[in-house]
């Protein structure tokens, strides 16, 4: 086929041009009805591509196997012009249908026009991803769709450059492939935008990114977003001069179908072949309906703007140019308007059923239920209560599920439990309930970790083996020599972080090893925390098994957004369908003053649901929770005891094979009169503690619970409570914090309440930020003579004759 730029306009087939036609009037239609469901009330948000079509299908037709897209809500054509979405599973999003296999993209977990394509098969292992166009999965969040493309992007670079990795013919070939993204010109605003935009000049990736410019974000006009009012402007001195090599940028005009087909055409064949950053910027692009349904465009927008607006329609343009070019008559375009037209109202009604039929026959089978009911027997049975409860649920124009289970749970209030077996209304409806329930859960609550046989939980531990001539070595060295085995076995795994490549990391846990197994595979990166977590989604979305190094704990939260709303939510969003198992390796806990002893772990915990949460007491536990963890396909995030790394651990003989199981304390200490749980660096502080108790005749039992999520499942710590009739929670985090947590997990799901003599405590942090110093320390943390005092003030309260 001739290039783009060597075509005659009369040379271009009439069929190709009517197809990219109709496909833009398809999904214009598609966004006029989606609006209209929402306000007449049958779905409950839309957010359309109208103004967008043209580019999104001159960009990919670019879009080749094996590439992938990181994009945002706007991208509605774009995937139906890769075959990925179609005009059915527009309406099954819009209406939120969670049957997987009708809304592949989203399950119906997030609003309409969130889109993914599966990396995984159902079994868990890893689809051929160079034999299917890739999209990872949407989020809201203005720009969080920038780190994660840079990591798609960064991928090719190691596909290409690292030789090694060649032979991985099902996850790249050669790192050929481009990550295209797309943003609207506002979330360009975001620190997302620029930190991504810095790091992919410095890295040299290929990465396209497409700007739509439509001159808004919501209401808000460009001159509040942008210097200059123009991103390719202020990007210019990202731009490569010469030798100087940047980024690449591109304009086009969201209307000019073939000026944007050759932009696109030039500006991904130098970002694939040269693996440099493209940057379009797309100007002149309309907004037809406004940003969302949940306003309309005429409130911010002036008149002379709207007129514009409805000129530089690109449907119209491209209308206007088929015609004038002699492509097809205006009678042919016509037809083929009406033929997208007929699609979209067609779908839209067979979509609709799709949604409402299994809504419906829930609800009959819950009123044949009610009216074969036997129960009759009126002073139980409040007859009247029970028809009003169906006839209101019958008067449901659109039903959901919501109303059919609000009956149900409101009649079994009502309802005895004592006629004959058959038609027995109480348990009937308990039976009708545990079985929607069932399928309900499937819908909307599982899938928060992979369930595949593929979860980490599911790997084998193996325990450290020691001998007699095991050798007391610093922490770091058992981290160092875990790493050189684990980078020997598996050239798909890659380390990055800031210093983590030329010092071998800020504690040496590294030293060496960049010589060793070189730059590409343990990488120093710039001070950019949240593009070196999009960088590690990226890479694990492709099947490499990236560790994302956060140099300490404090400034994860620069990621914390990412970590939260991208990285947790993938499995969940997906439906199960997609894993990205990046492991972050962290360091906190004790060291000195607030931002590098800080140990945030309640805002982990409460916040990245979804990302397991490994807390070990000393590098040991830290090695072989690594090596579980690249055993699984699960995201996880790995705190290392900051003041661990000087401290001598035995040497395991089996470094690089042992591996720790998740969600399994371990007992450190056994005792007979208190149980004291915790974890991570306030282990070593509970263990001196233990045996200043020891001294004074109280026998303390000391739970390492190891991994905070998961937590004890095997409940553990409830059998010692059993023994012991007593429990401290124990940690450095604030009052209230991740003791509170642990309280509930002991107390509330393992049922520990029952088996208390005493109060159940915490001793925790103060509330303020730990203070500089050893002795800031002391004042803000709990200390051993705290724990002491504590354990004792409470044996003294329960047997004041014997303390
Ligand atoms: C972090 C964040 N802040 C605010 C919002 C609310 N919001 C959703 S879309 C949007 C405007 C985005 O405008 P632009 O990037 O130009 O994209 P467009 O909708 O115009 O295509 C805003 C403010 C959000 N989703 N995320
Ligand atoms: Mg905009």
């Amino acid at each position: 086929m001739k290039s783009t730029e060597d075509r005659k306009v009369a040379e271009w087939s009439k069929e190709e041009v009517l197809a990219d036609f109709r496909l833009a009037n398809l999904s214009r239609n598609l966004s006029i009805i989606g609006r209209k469901e929402v306000l007449s009330g049958r779905a409950k948000f839309g957010i359309f591509g109208d103004g967008k079509e043209i580019i999104q299908i001159a960009m990919a037709k670019q879009f080749r196997n094996g590439d992938w897209r990181s994009g945002y809500y706007r991208d509605q054509t774009w995937m139906m012009a890769m075959g990925l979405y179609d005009s059915m599973q527009f309406f099954h999003q819009l209406y939120g249908n969670t049957d997987r296999d009708l809304n592949p993209g989203n399950g119906g977990r997030v609003f309409n026009n969130h889109f993914s394509v599966p990396n995984i098969n159902a079994d868990g292992s890893w689809k051929d991803l160079t034999k299917q166009k890739n999209s990872s999965s949407d989020i809201s969040p203005t720009a969080g769709q920038m780190p994660r493309l840079l990591g798609l992007a960064y991928a090719s670079k190691l596909f290409r450059q690292n030789k090694e990795l060649h032979k991985f013919n099902t996850l790249s070939v050669k790192g050929n492939e481009v990550a295209f993204g797309s943003i609207g010109d506002a979330s360009t605003s975001e620190g997302h935008f620029w930190e991504t935009m810095n790091a992919a000049g410095v890295l040299q990736v290929p990465m396209a990114v497409s700007v739509y410019d439509d001159g808004y974000g919501i209401s808000v006009p460009k001159k509040y977003q942008t210097t200059k009012g123009s991103i390719s402007e202020i990007l210019k001195g990202f731009e490569t001069e010469g030798e100087r090599i940047g980024i690449r940028i591109f304009k086009g005009k969201g209307w000019d179908y073939t000026g944007l087909l050759k932009m696109y055409e030039t500006g991904i064949d130098i970002c694939r072949r040269e693996h440099t950053p493209v940057l379009f910027h797309i100007e002149d692009v309309t907004q037809p309906q406004g940003h969302s349904t949940s306003g309309s465009h005429e409130r911010y927008k002036s008149e002379e703007r709207l007129k514009w607006e409805q000129e530089f329609d690109p449907l119209r343009k491209m209308r206007e140019w088929i015609i004038k070019s002699g492509i097809a008559t205006a009678d042919e375009v016509d037809r083929v308007v009406a033929d997208a037209d007929s699609e979209a109202k067609e779908s839209r009604k067979k979509a609709w059923e799709l949604f409402q039929n299994p809504v419906k026959t829930e609800r009959d089978a819950l009123v044949k239920i009610i009216n074969q009911r036997s129960c009759r027997c009126s002073e139980e049975v409040k007859e009247s209560t029970v028809d009003e409860f169906t006839d209101e649920l019958k008067k449901v124009i659109n039903p959901i599920r919501k109303d059919n289970f609000v009956t149900a749970r409101k009649m079994l209030r009502n309802v005895c439990g004592s006629c004959e077996k058959s038609g027995n209304l109480k348990e009937e409806l308990e039976g009708w309930l545990k079985r929607n329930y069932m399928d309900a859960h499937k819908a909307y609550n599982m899938f928060l970790y992979n369930e595949t046989p593929t979860s980490v939980l599911n790997v084998k531990p193996v325990a450290p083996v020691y001998t007699e001539n095991s050798q007391e070595v610093p922490g770091r060295q058992v981290l160092r020599e875990n790493y050189d085995r684990l980078f020997a076995r598996n050239p798909l795994l890659v380390t990055f972080g800031e210093d983590t490549g030329h010092i071998g990391g800020v504690n040496q846990s590294l030293e060496g090893l960049q010589k060793k197994y070189g730059e590409l595979r343990i990488t120093d990166t710039g001070i950019r925390e949240a593009t070196i977590l999009g960088q590690g989604i990226g890479l694990a979305l492709r099947g490499m098994r990236p560790i994302a190094e956060i140099q300490y704990l404090d400034y994860l939260m620069y990621a914390l957004q990412l970590l939260s709303d991208d990285l947790a939510t993938t499995h969940y969003r997906t439906a199960g369908r997609m894993v990205a198992p990046l492991i972050i390796s962290t360091r906190g806990h004790r060291l000195e003053g607030i931002w590098h002893s800080g140990s945030p772990m309640s805002m982990l915990i409460n916040s990245v649901r979804g990302v397991y949460v490994c807390s070990p007491r000393d590098m040991t536990r830290a090695a072989g929770f690594y090596n579980t963890l690249l055993e699984g396909n699960d995201p996880a995030i790995v705190i290392e005891p900051l003041n661990g790394y000087r401290l001598k651990e035995k040497m395991p003989e089996n470094i690089g094979e042992f591996r720790l199981e998740l969600g399994v304390p371990e007992i450190l200490n056994p005792g007979e009169d208190i149980t004291i749980v915790t974890y991570g660096s306030t282990v070593r502080v509970a263990q001196e503690a233990v045996k200043h108790l020891e001294a004074h005749g109280i026998s303390a039992e000391l739970i390492d619970v190891q991994t905070l999520v998961p937590f004890d499942r095997k409940h553990l710590i409830l059998d010692s409570v059993r023994k012991t009739g007593r429990i401290l929670f124990l940690d450095e985090d604030v009052p209230g914090g991740t003791t509170a947590y642990m309280m509930q997990e002991v107390l509330e799901k393992q049922g520990a309440w029952q088996y208390l003599d005493s109060a159940p405590k915490t001793l925790t942090g103060k509330e303020h930020r730990p203070a500089y110093t050893t002795d800031g320390d002391y004042f803000s943390k709990p200390s051993a003579e705290d724990i002491f005092d504590t354990v004792y003030a409470m044996m003294k309260e329960a047997i004041p004759e014997k303390y």
